[in-house]
């Protein structure tokens, strides 16, 4: 019998380290969110096979902004989302202040990121119509919206990816749901806690740290075995 050596082929993917999630001008900023950035850096010098920053990029009529829904309150109020293609495909969605809107400050990646070390820029929830928390897809399934899937899972694929690493913001929002998709997709796929803060603050990440291993995505430490065994890969 051929024996089946596995490989390990580690992505990272930095989910929208961008203005608008961040102190001090962020429009939706989450506590603590520039933090994340050393960290950050510090993974970007590791030899993973690839490394993806994700960034929101909304039109300024995106469905999840409370200004496009009369009496709408930010944080507070919800929206239904409807698949175009199939009225009887919905989601309820919470609607939030305007962020990342394509051409605005705010939707710009962090400037203390070490952008030189990133390889790819991938968009999400470009369509007007449809939230995209996931950098891979918006959870319309019955048909999936052409517009909401990025190339993400496509790049991973080429690059003959194993196991997807997660950091970025916001942990209980996009990274949350990037990391299960990803797990979903069949990656190994880890959270670097140190490298994620939640728009909930702590009790979130409580709650989001127990989904994701409750998934089978592992919650690691920018210290752990994990990241050693990336240190230990020569490109
Ligand atoms: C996000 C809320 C709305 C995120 C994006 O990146 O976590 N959260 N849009
Ligand atoms: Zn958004």
């Amino acid at each position: 019998m051929p024996l089946l050596v596995p490989i390990f082929r580690p992505a990272l993917i930095l989910v929208d380290v961008q203005e608008d999630f961040c102190p001090p001008n962020g429009s939706l900023a989450v506590p603590g969110g520039r933090d994340i950035v050393p960290v950050l850096n510090d993974l970007l010098k590791l030899p993973f096979v690839l490394k993806i920053a994700t960034k929101d990029h909304h039109p300024p009529d995106h469905v999840s902004f409370a200004s496009n829904h009369p009496g709408a309150t930010a944080f507070a109020s919800t929206t239904t989302i409807v698949n175009p293609a199939n009225p009887a495909e919905t989601y309820e969605t919470q609607l939030w202040p305007a962020h990342c809107v394509v051409g605005t400050p705010g939707n710009e990646l962090l400037p203390e990121l070490d952008h030189a070390r990133v390889d790819a820029v991938v968009l999400k929830g470009t369509d007007p119509r449809v939230e995209m928390y996931s950098a891979f897809r918006s959870p319309l399934r019955d048909p999936p919206l052409a517009g909401a899937v990025s190339d993400l899972e496509e790049r991973l694929r080429a690059a003959q990816v194993s196991d997807v690493f997660v950091v970025g913001l916001a942990g209980d929002f996009c990274v949350v749901n990037s990391a299960l998709d990803a797990a979903q997709l069949g990656f190994s796929t880890y959270v670097v806690e140190e490298g994620t803060r939640c728009v909930g603050g702590a009790e979130a990440w409580a709650k989001t740290r127990s989904l994701l291993e409750e998934k089978g995505v592992k919650v690691i430490h920018a210290d752990g075995p994990e990241i050693e065994a990336v240190k230990a890969l020569r490109l």
